[in-house]
C-alpha cells in the first residue's frame, strides 16, 4: 500500500483561464503545455490501517491548515475511487521546484500525488485516467502526466468524464528551451484561483479570449507538428497577452504584471528585433518565461540577467512525464 512518484512542472503556452465548474475543475477552454524537466515533485503515499487521520509532510515539514485539507480532500478523491474510505496515508513530497525560479509547484506536486496515491491503492489506471483524476486536485496539475507537449482538453460532459489531458509529442520530438526569469517583486499576490474566478464573472474581455482560443490552439499545433519556432513563439506570446488583457477589463481590475515584468517583455522584442528568436509567457504571477531555441542559449541567458531588478534565470528543456520509483 505504499507508492513513489516523481512528476514535472508544465509551462502553458495556450492558457488554461477560467472554470466552469469550481468543484470538479472544468474549465471554459482547452489548453496546452510543455512539461520542464528542471523542476520536479517526488511523493511517496503509504496507506497504513492504524492511521486515523492523514499526514502531509512536504520538505520535511508537516504541512496543517489549507494546504494540508487540499492534499486531505484530493487523497479523499482516490479513497473512493478504490473503494477504501476509511484508509489513510503518509503523504511525503519533496519539491525540487526551486522557489528561486517562481514557478508553482502545484502542478507537479498534485500529478506526483495522484501517481503515487492511485499505485498506493493498487489501482490500474492509463494516463488518461490518471489525467483525469490529477485535474481534480488543480487543474494544471493533469497536463503534468505527461511529457512533451501536452493538450487538456476542456470536455464537454458536465461530469467531467472527458476533461483530461492527452499528449501531442514526446519530449524527443524538439529541442525547445525556456529561461525562467524571476524579478524582485513583493507586490501581494492574487491566487490563479481567485484571479480566474473574478476574471470568468467579470472581465468585459472574457467572451474575446475564449472566441480566440480554437484558432490558438489550431496554429500552435500545426506549429509544433512542423517545428516552427517563430509561429510556436509568436501565437504563445499573443495568448499570454489576452489572458493578462482579461484581468484588465475585471471588475475590480488587476494586473499581475509588475513594472519589472514589462521591461523583460520588452527585452524579448527588442532581442527579435535583433534577430535573436525568442518569446515570452507569463503566468499568475509577475515573472516571465522566455522561449528559446538552444543555438542561443548563452545569449538569451546573458541578456536576461543583465536586466535590472532580474534576481534569477534558470534554464530548462523540454522533460518527461510521470515516472513510478
Ligand atoms: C496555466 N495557470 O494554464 C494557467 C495560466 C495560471 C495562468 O493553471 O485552481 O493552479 O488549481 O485549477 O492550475 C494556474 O492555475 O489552478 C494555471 P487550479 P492552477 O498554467
Amino acid at each position: 500500500m505504499k507508492a513513489t512518484a516523481k512528476a514535472h512542472t508544465n509551462i502553458a503556452l495556450i492558457k488554461y483561464w477560467g472554470k466552469r465548474n469550481e468543484e470538479l475543475i472544468l474549465p471554459t477552454n482547452s489548453s496546452l503545455s510543455i512539461t520542464l524537466d528542471g523542476f520536479y515533485t517526488t511523493t511517496s503515499v503509504a496507506f497504513d490501517e492504524d492511521l486515523s487521520e492523514d499526514i502531509f509532510v512536504l520538505n520535511n515539514e508537516v504541512i496543517t491548515g489549507e494546504a494540508y485539507r487540499r492534499v486531505s480532500r484530493f487523497l479523499h478523491l482516490i479513497r473512493e475511487t478504490a473503494g477504501k474510505q476509511n484508509l489513510y496515508a503518509r503523504v511525503n513530497s519533496v519539491n525540487e521546484v526551486p522557489t528561486a525560479a517562481g514557478f508553482a509547484s502545484s502542478a507537479s506536486g498534485f500529478a506526483a500525488l495522484a501517481a503515487a496515491g492511485t499505485r498506493a491503492l493498487g489501482l490500474d489506471l492509463t494516463h488518461e485516467d490518471l489525467s483525469r483524476i490529477t485535474r481534480q486536485g488543480s487543474g494544471s496539475a493533469c497536463r503534468s502526466i505527461y511529457g512533451g507537449f501536452v493538450e487538456w482538453n476542456m470536455g464537454e460532459r458536465e461530469d467531467g468524464t472527458d476533461s483530461q489531458a492527452i499528449q501531442i509529442q514526446t519530449e524527443n520530438h524538439w529541442d525547445v528551451r525556456v529561461a525562467a526569469v524571476e524579478l524582485n517583486s513583493k507586490m501581494k499576490k492574487i491566487s490563479s484561483r481567485a484571479g480566474m474566478k473574478r476574471t470568468v464573472e467579470t472581465s468585459a474581455f472574457y467572451s474575446g479570449w475564449l472566441d480566440s482560443i480554437p484558432n490558438d490552439l489550431k496554429e500552435i499545433k500545426v506549429g509544433i507538428a512542423t517545428k516552427d519556432f517563430e509561429k510556436v513563439g509568436a501565437v504563445a506570446e499573443a495568448n499570454c497577452l489576452k489572458m493578462h488583457a482579461t484581468t484588465l477589463g475585471a471588475a475590480p481590475p488587476f494586473t499581475y504584471w509588475h513594472d519589472s515584468t514589462m521591461r523583460v517583455m520588452q527585452t524579448v522584442q527588442e532581442m527579435r528585433e535583433k534577430g535573436i528568436p525568442a518569446y515570452f509567457t507569463i503566468d499568475a504571477g509577475p515573472n516571465v518565461k522566455v522561449l528559446y531555441l538552444p543555438e542561443n542559449e548563452e545569449q538569451v541567458e546573458k541578456i536576461l540577467k543583465d536586466i535590472p531588478d532580474v534576481q534569477n534565470v534558470t534554464l530548462s528543456k523540454i522533460g518527461p512525464g510521470v515516472t513510478y520509483l
